[in-house]
Order: structure tokens, then C-alpha cells, then sequence
């Protein structure tokens, strides 16, 4: 399969669902639980006995909300910075399958991703919290070893037991005191990272295993996608990207009993972010200990979704919107993004009955409003693009998008020379 026939289903994608649960669900205080709080790991490894969600819950519940929600794939933590594993393992008997709950909550999410045709994704954390190699490579470089044995052995097992994957998000690549090559707008590079968990061959044996799948940029290799975290910032052009973020506020991925979360209209202009610049949204749940999923969040996805249903048109597959294109082509209103010979203006500050825009050079055969049967007029004045025949109040409370069919691909005027004269 070529390079481009690869990366067809991300770029079509641009909406994912994260998805962190874990022992640390149980306590409602987020992933990090553990290591901020310092509980002494033998309390911790007890929460294995209390996670068994009842036999009625099935992945497939996820699975279902994230096509409700639009979104064309999904990624699990399969294991956190915690060490337990949703999956069954023969390094570790810290796992879903050989405590409580006796099941392999792995196997049952990759078997609902199929059923429901939805793009599958593991989360794997390198570092594991329960050995002390990790906080203290020179004291005790045996146990840091067994880390990255460990990683290397589940990793393979994960590429192994459960078909196709499409997409390894690695995370907990740091080391403390190694320099990191993920930050704010890097690529993940970081050859002291890399080296120490001998990235190079973990992934060959990953791209042996699964010859199709797409890697992130966390194990100190650049690979696939770079993944900013918890920012919108596009990455270098021709270089893929997605963005995760949590519905809530910076810090908790996990389940957390009252956490204030972003409101829907948020979520949609970090989508269209996103997809105005050839990148991936993947947005984040944190289930109960049960598997359910928190009204709050299943009434955004639920949201979105509907929004999705009218507006995905200019959302999946899109392109990156040409330099300048984004502010000018969408004038004062909005955002604007891109596909082919189509650009989508995403209408957030509605202007009434006539909109003006400035910058575009190309002529505009058509203009629609998506999700609406109305017709609008369309003058060219003076260099400027006039829409009149709106609707007086924006059709869609979130973000109604004018689609506009181009004689090409989108151009706008160099507006480093707008002048009033
Ligand atoms: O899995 C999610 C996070 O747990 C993990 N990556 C996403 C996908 C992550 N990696 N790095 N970070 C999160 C940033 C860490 C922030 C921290 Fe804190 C600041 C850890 C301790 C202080 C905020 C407050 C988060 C935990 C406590």
C-alpha cells in the first residue's frame, strides 16, 4: 500500500474519540491519580478486585455514541501510566483479564469497532509508574529494563491478538531527566527518548505486524502524525496532525464526578480548526468505572453529531486551507475550510440577509447553504463576493456553513496589499 493510500482514511477522518478508563475511573480523581496523589502501589493494585463492570456493559455502547457523534474512529487506552492493561497479557497479570472482571476489554472494543465499521486505535503508555527503573534509571537499570521489555512484548501482543489495528498512539515516552522532543509545535523528535526505549525497533516490529497502520510522534520518532495535546496548532504543511483535548478543563482525562466542561460551540470551532488546516480532532471521554458514559458528555457528542449531520461536507476530507484563505475567504464571519474545488464558510458571526467577502479569486459558480434548501444570489461587485438572500438569523445555532462551488481550486488576492484607494 503506498504512502497515500495509507493515510486515506485519517485524512477522511478528521473526528476521533479518545477514550480513558482504567482503575483509575474507580476514584473519579483522573488518570494521574496515582502518581500525584502517591498512593502506595499495593492500595492501588486493590481497585483490580472492584473493576467489574457489570456483564451488561459492552464497548459497543462507545462505539455506537462515537458514530452518533460523526466521528470515524476511536483510541483506547489500552494501558495508562499505571500499568493496567484492558487486555490480556502474557508479561503482566495486572490486567482486565486476569482480575475481576475476567474480560479482555480490548477484544470487545476491536470486535465492536468492526461490527460498526469504525477506525481502530490503541493507546499505549510506555512508562509504567509500578517499577522503580522509571523514576530512578541509574539506582535501578534492571527494573528500568523490564520497562522497556515489558513495552516491547505488550506492544507486540497487542499488533498480534486482535487483527487489523489502524492507529498506535503511544504515550508516557518521557523519562525524567532525558530531554523530550514532544512539546507545544515539535515533531516528537528526541533521539535520547528514542533510544532508550529502542523506538526504532519497536515500531519496525510494529509496521512488520501491522504493514498499514499509522504511528503518533510520542515515541520520539516523528513517524505518522504529530499530536498536539490539549492545543489546536497546526502542524508544518504536508505533515499530518491531530489534536486530542478533553471535554473538560486542562489536567483530567479520565472519569471525574463534577468537572465544567467546554460548551458544544467550543468543540465545533476546534473541530473546524482543525480540519481548516489538514488536522484530526480527537476528542476525549472518560467513563465511569461501569463503562456508562456521563450525560454531559453524551449530550455534546450527541450535539456535534447532529451538527456533523448537516455539515459534514466541510469537515471530512478536507484540505489544507490556503495561506490567508481561512480570514479572507471567510471575511469578518467566520472560519472557512477546503476540498477540492469547494469552500465551506463556516458562519459564525451571522451578518443577516447579505454577507460581503473580499478575498477570493476565484469565480464562484455556486453558492448553498448545507443543510438548508434556499436559494441565494450571488453578485460579484468591485472584487468583492455578495450573498444576499440569507436567512436574517443564523439557520444553525452553532455554525451554519455556506458551501461555495469554485471554477478551481481555492485562491484568494495577496490581501498584504488591500488598499482603500
Ligand atoms: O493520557 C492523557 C494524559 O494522561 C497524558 N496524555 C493524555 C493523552 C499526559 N501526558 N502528559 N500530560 C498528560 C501532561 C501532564 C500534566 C501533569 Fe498533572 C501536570 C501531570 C502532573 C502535573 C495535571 C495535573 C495532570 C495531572 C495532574
Amino acid at each position: 500500500m503506498g504512502e497515500n493510500e495509507r493515510m486515506k482514511w485519517w485524512e477522511e477522518a478528521r473526528f476521533g474519540m479518545f477514550i480513558h478508563w482504567g482503575l483509575y475511573s474507580l476514584l473519579g480523581r483522573g488518570e494521574w491519580v496515582l502518581l500525584v496523589e502517591r498512593i502506595p502501589l499495593k492500595e492501588y493494585a486493590k481497585l483490580a478486585d472492584r473493576f467489574n463492570p457489570p456483564k451488561s456493559f459492552s464497548p459497543e455502547k462507545w462505539v455506537k455514541l462515537a458514530k452518533e457523534a460523526g466521528m470515524k474512529y476511536m483510541i483506547l487506552t489500552t494501558r495508562h501510566h499505571d500499568g493496567f492493561c484492558l487486555f490480556n497479557s502474557k508479561v503482566s497479570d495486572f490486567t482486565s483479564v486476569k482480575t475481576a472482571a475476567k474480560r479482555d476489554f480490548v477484544e470487545e472494543y476491536v470486535n465492536a469497532c468492526r461490527k460498526h465499521n469504525i477506525r481502530i486505535g490503541f493507546y499505549y503508555s510506555l512508562l509504567d509508574w509500578r517499577f522503580p527503573g522509571y523514576f530512578d534509571r541509574e539506582k535501578y537499570p534492571e527494573s528500568f529494563e523490564q520497562i522497556v521489555q515489558q513495552a516491547h512484548s505488550q506492544v507486540r501482543e497487542l499488533m498480534t491478538n486482535y487483527g487489523k489495528i489502524d492507529y498506535l498512539f503511544y504515550d508516557g515516552e518521557w523519562i525524567p531527566g532525558v530531554p523530550c522532543g514532544r512539546g507545544f509545535r515539535e515533531s516528537g523528535e528526541s533521539p535520547e527518548v528514542a533510544k532508550l526505549w529502542r523506538a526504532k525497533e519497536l515500531n519496525a516490529m510494529v509496521r512488520k505486524l501491522q504493514p498499514d497502520i499509522i504511528l503518533n510522534n510520542r515515541s520520539g520518532i516523528p513517524e505518522d502524525v504529530d499530536t498536539p495535546e490539549m492545543f489546536v496548532v497546526s502542524s508544518k504543511e504536508g505533515r499530518m496532525w491531530e489534536t486530542c483535548m478533553t471535554m473538560g478543563d486542562f489536567g483530567i482525562w479520565g472519569y471525574a464526578k463534577h468537572n465544567n466542561m467546554k460548551p458544544v460551540i467550543q468543540l465545533i470551532q476546534d473541530l473546524v480548526s482543525c480540519a481548516s488546516n489538514r488536522g484530526n480532532y480527537a476528542l476525549n471521554i472518560g467513563p465511569k468505572p461501569d463503562g456508562s458514559v456521563r450525560a454531559e458528555e453524551v449530550y455534546r457528542l450527541k450535539e456535534i453529531g447532529k451538527w456533523l449531520k448537516k455539515n459534514g461536507e466541510a469537515i471530512y476530507g478536507t484540505e489544507r486551507t490556503p495561506n490567508g484563505f481561512g480570514f479572507w475567504g471567510a471575511g469578518m464571519l467566520g472560519m472557512a475550510t477546503v476540498k477540492g474545488t469547494h469552500a465551506y464558510l463556516h458562519i459564525f458571526r451571522w451578518p443577516g440577509e447579505t454577507a460581503v467577502i473580499t478575498g477570493i479569486k476565484n469565480k464562484v459558480l455556486s453558492a448553498r447553504i448545507l443543510g438548508y434548501k434556499r436559494k441565494l444570489k450571488i453578485i460579484k461587485e468591485d472584487g468583492r463576493l455578495i450573498i444576499k438572500g440569507l436567512p436574517v438569523k443564523p439557520p444553525d445555532k452553532y455554525g451554519t456553513v455556506i458551501a461555495l462551488d469554485l471554477d478551481g481550486k481555492p485562491e484568494t488576492f495577496d490581501y498584504s496589499r488591500i488598499s482603500l484607494i
